[in-house]
C-alpha cells in the first residue's frame, strides 16, 4: 500500500487536526514539512498541488487531500472506527457545529496571513494585531464553552473524542501560545486535560514533532 504522506507545518492548527485524526484512526504516515515561515507554501510545485497553498495536505489513497475538515471527513467515511460523530444526526450536527465554531469562526481570522495584514497591509500596531486576536478566540471560546456544557461528558460531547475535540485542542494551543486566558472556560480546561492524555492527541503536539518546521 502507498505510504500516507502529510504535508504539514508543526505549529499549523489546522494541521495540528489532521494529525490527531490521522492517530485516532490508527492511520501511520510521514509527514512532510512546509516551513510556512519561510515560504514553502508557496512554491510553484506545491501550489499545482494545493492551489491555496495552506497546510495540510494529506496524500492517501492516491489522493491529494486539501482542507483539515474535508480531509478529517473523508478519513472518517473511508475508515469508520472510531467515528468522529455521534450516530444521531442531531448529536452529529451538534458536534459539528462546535467544530466548525473553531475552524470556521475563530481560525480563519487569526491565522498568520490575516494577523500579517493587519500589520503591513492596513499599518496596524502590535496591541491592535494583539487585541483582534484577543477579541476573536475569546468570543469563539465563551460560545464554545456554552455550547458544550449541556452534552459535556469526559469530551465536548460524551465520553468519546470527536470532531469537536480534534478542533479544540489546537485551537487551546493557540491560546495558550498567544497569552489568550483561558481559565474562563472550565469545560473546555477539563476536555482538553483528558485529550491530552490520550496518546493520539497527545502525539500530535507540535512539540513532538520531529522537524519543528
Ligand atoms: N481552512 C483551512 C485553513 C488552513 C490554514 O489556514 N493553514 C495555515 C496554517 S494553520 C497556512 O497554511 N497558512 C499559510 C499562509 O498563511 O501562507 C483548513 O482547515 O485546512
Amino acid at each position: 500500500m502507498t505510504a500516507v504522506l502529510l504535508h504539514d507545518y508543526y505549529r499549523s492548527s489546522a494541521a495540528y487536526r489532521v494529525r490527531i485524526a490521522l492517530n485516532l484512526k490508527g492511520i501511520e504516515y510521514e509527514r512532510h514539512a512546509v516551513n510556512l515561515v519561510e515560504g514553502e507554501q508557496r512554491d510553484s510545485g506545491y501550489r499545482a498541488l494545493n492551489p491555496q497553498g495552506f497546510v495540510p495536505m494529506l496524500e492517501i489513497d492516491g489522493h491529494h487531500l486539501i482542507q483539515s475538515l474535508a480531509i478529517i471527513g473523508y478519513l472518517d467515511a473511508t475508515r469508520p472506527e472510531p467515528p468522529f460523530l455521534p450516530s444521531d444526526l442531531a448529536d452529529a450536527a451538534h458536534v459539528r457545529a462546535m467544530a466548525l465554531t473553531v475552524a470556521c469562526d475563530i481560525h480563519p481570522l487569526n491565522n498568520l496571513r490575516v494577523l500579517k495584514y493587519l500589520s503591513r497591509e492596513l499599518g496596524q500596531p502590535e496591541e491592535a494585531r494583539d487585541a483582534w486576536y484577543r477579541h476573536w478566540v475569546t468570543e469563539g471560546l465563551e460560545a464554545l464553552e456554552a455550547m458544550a456544557h449541556p452534552g459535556a461528558g469526559d469530551f465536548l460531547f460524551g465520553d468519546a473524542p470527536t470532531l469537536a475535540d480534534i478542533c479544540l485542542v489546537p485551537q487551546l494551543y493557540n491560546a495558550r501560545r498567544f497569552a489568550v486566558p483561558i481559565t474562563p472556560y472550565p469545560t473546555l480546561r477539563r476536555v482538553d486535560e483528558n485529550c491530552s492524555a490520550l496518546g493520539a492527541f497527545a502525539e500530535a503536539h507540535p512539540d513532538r514533532q520531529e522537524a519543528h518546521a
